[in-house]
């Protein structure tokens, strides 16, 4: 059962869809403190474990640690921070005890200190005192996530050829480095769906402009890639570079749909482009002002997109850098001491995404005047709902892809979601694995990471292991950083076990598209941790690098270097299952702990007792995926 809470007024997130009538605050389950600050307490008991959080750090038990909702774009995804670039206020609670799932509805800062400063206590605190709570009740973890999904509605599909491989770069920048991605995966029998245009193919990071140096007719270049198959998938960024001439800032400048300084002007920051102005996204008119910026690129025959900086990321204001000149210069006309060198340090590093410049603009949301850090958390996501409602209105369901970087839920319903910028490290493929879970939970379906780790250099071995388990996750993208170690799958001397991981997630793809829109249409996780399906094994309870995957499986991939193989833990009897390029191999493990051996071209893979997965044939392509004759395993 759910039931809801409303304190004041809160702002209208569109996180929820379906009508429920509030009871009164009196009636809150929790312990409730008011004030300017609203915090929920509760004890947590000896075997509470605490589910979801969506994209955040840590475990998928989320319990000990301190979580902060704020969009940020953390570049360094370690077990120190508190936020990443999504907000997903939801959590599940669940001892033997009670089991209940908690979604605050609240588009300011939320910080949820989950048995950090006292072990058996959970402390809520709202940054404002105008929210709704929905405090669900149920039997199982699984069914309180599905009351919550049935409320905050279905989740995204994207169109099937986005299920494909898909290549990325930040630093493909000619028309030759895109066709040559094409053809090496093509010449050494390596699938590839999509290819992406990072911030490079733009005019001076123009959003919605071409380079027509690096692009001198690039209606038929997209043209030419789509005769090939290949999807061509630039970026946006939220910001608008600040230029007269430029017809979206000159529009955007015109209507005042740039977010605002107090005293009516345009706030301006700078990003990639430089000085730019920062779309109102949460106002109707600029919403849609913006989302239908798109059609240029869709008139030239684009169909996916990728939502970037939309936290949003602010590298500096001018007051910020006033005051940090300011600073500096009183530094600098001194005798500057250890003390000083970090004072002059902190000046230029604290400049970025602060507090101050979040505090200092504002939007207009029907008239009324809204500061950006009360509404911080929905930036992204109401950016990226612009783009999705112009795309349905426009033409129609999943026709186009898009994803974005930051994230509310609401936006699940309307797009998917990246998980920012990761390291090419080992590390990085368990929290690639125990992010899926909780994103799911909180409805983002359509995810996945990085693979091979955006920073740093990648070795060949770590990118295989990482591709293993994104042969499972809806977006299977491999993407990396400026002036990184190449990481395509042709750049590595054993390129044929490249195609044989690959080959797999194409025999996969019938699989994986059937569960996706059935975990949609019927509000389920794609991703749960055992502890949701065997509530009662103690083992299973705990496990943080295994994963169920639809009715049918269990995924255990290898996440550490130098290992031909790993534990894995089977809550009941399996097929332990590899495949590698058209190779299968099966074996039946019965119910316990095993070692299994990988092989790096294998991707490993259990299904459970009279299950059954289908298989396709190895392709290079979706175009050429034959869904029709399937061998079923198991
Ligand atoms: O400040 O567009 O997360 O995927 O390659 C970096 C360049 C901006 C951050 C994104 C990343 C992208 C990069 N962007």
């Amino acid at each position: 059962m759910i039931r809801k809470f409303r304190l004041g007024k809160p702002f209208d997130t569109k996180a929820v869809t379906a009508k429920i009538e509030s009871e009164s605050i009196d009636a809150f389950p929790l312990d409730l403190t008011l004030g300017e600050m609203c915090v929920v307490m509760f004890t947590l008991n000896g075997d509470d474990m605490i589910f979801g959080l969506g994209e955040a750090v840590r475990g998928i038990n989320k319990r000990g640690w301190i979580y902060e909702s704020w969009c940020s774009d953390e570049t360094e995804h370690t077990e120190d921070k508190r936020s990443l670039y999504g907000a997903h206020n939801f959590i599940v609670v669940s001892g033997k005890k009670r089991k209940f799932g908690l979604f605050i509805d609240f588009p300011g800062k939320v910080e949820w200190d989950l048995g950090y400063n006292s072990r058996d206590k959970a402390k809520i605190t709202i940054c404002g005192n105008n929210v709704d709570f929905y405090y669900i009740d149920g039997d199982t973890e699984r069914d309180i996530v599905k009351q919550f999904r049935q409320i905050i509605g279905k989740s995204y599909i994207p169109p099937f050829w986005a299920f494909g491989y898909q290549q990325s770069c930040w630093g493909y920048s000619k028309q030759s480095d895109f066709t040559s991605v094409r053809d090496n995966h093509r010449e050494n029998n390596l699938p590839l769906d999509c290819i992406y245009m990072d911030i490079d193919y733009m005019e001076d990071f123009k959003d919605f402009t071409v380079n027509k140096e690096l692009f001198p007719d690039f209606e038929a270049f997209v043209r030419d890639m789509k005769a090939h198959n290949i999807h061509l998938i630039p970026i946006i960024d939220a910001g608008v570079k600040k230029e007269k001439g430029y017809s979206v800032y000159d529009e955007g400048h015109k209507k005042g749909y740039f977010c605002k300084n107090p005293d009516g002007t345009d706030f301006e920051c700078g990003v990639w482009p430089g000085i730019v102005g920062l779309p109102d996204f949460l106002n109707k008119d600029a919403r849609e002002w913006f989302g239908s910026q798109y059609k240029k690129l869709i008139d030239i025959g684009i169909d996916g997109f990728w939502n970037d900086m939309n936290e949003p990321t602010l590298f500096y204001s001018k007051q910020g850098l006033d005051k940090a000149k300011a600073k500096l210069n009183d530094l600098i006309n001194r005798d500057v001491d250890i003390w000083g060198f970090f004072g002059m340090k902190d000046a230029v590093m604290t400049m970025q995404n602060s507090m101050d410049d979040y505090s200092s603009f504002y939007h207009n949301v029907d008239g009324e005047l809204i500061c950006h850090k009360d509404v911080h958390n929905i930036y992204g996501a109401f950016m990226t709902n612009a783009a999705a409602e112009y795309f349905e209105r426009e033409y129609g369901r999943e026709k186009l892809l898009i994803f974005s970087r930051a994230s509310y839920i609401g936006a699940h319903r309307t797009s998917g979601i990246w998980f920012g910028d990761n390291y090419s490290w080992w590390e990085h493929i368990l929290l690639n694995l125990k992010m899926l879970p909780s994103v799911n939970m909180c409805g983002f379906l359509y995810c996945g990471a990085d693979l091979g780790g955006f920073n740093n250099n990648v070795t060949g071995d770590l990118l295989l292991r990482w591709l293993a388990l994104g042969v499972f996750t809806p977006l299977m993208r491999n993407h990396r950083a400026l002036g990184t170690r190449a990481q395509e799958a042709y750049q590595f001397d054993n390129t044929e076990d490249f195609a044989d991981v690959l080959a797999v997630r194409y025999r996969l793809i019938p699989y994986i598209y059937k569960t996706f829109r059935r975990c949609s249409d019927e509000d389920e996780m794609m991703f749960r941790p055992l502890a949701f399906d065997y509530p009662d094994d103690k083992i299973a309870r705990e496990v943080e690098d295994q994963l169920m995957l639809g009715e049918e499986c269990m995924i255990a991939p290898v996440y550490e270097q130098n290992k031909n193989g790993r534990t894995v833990y089977l809550p009941e009897d399996m097929t332990f299952i590899k495949l590698s390029g058209e190779d299968i191999f099966t074996e039946k493990l019965t119910k316990g702990l095993h070692y299994v051996e990988v092989n790096l071209n294998e991707v490993p893979l259990f299904v459970k007792e009279n299950k059954k997965i289908p298989l396709a044939k190895p392709v290079l392509n979706t175009a050429e995926l034959d869904t029709e004759n399937l061998k079923y395993i198991g």
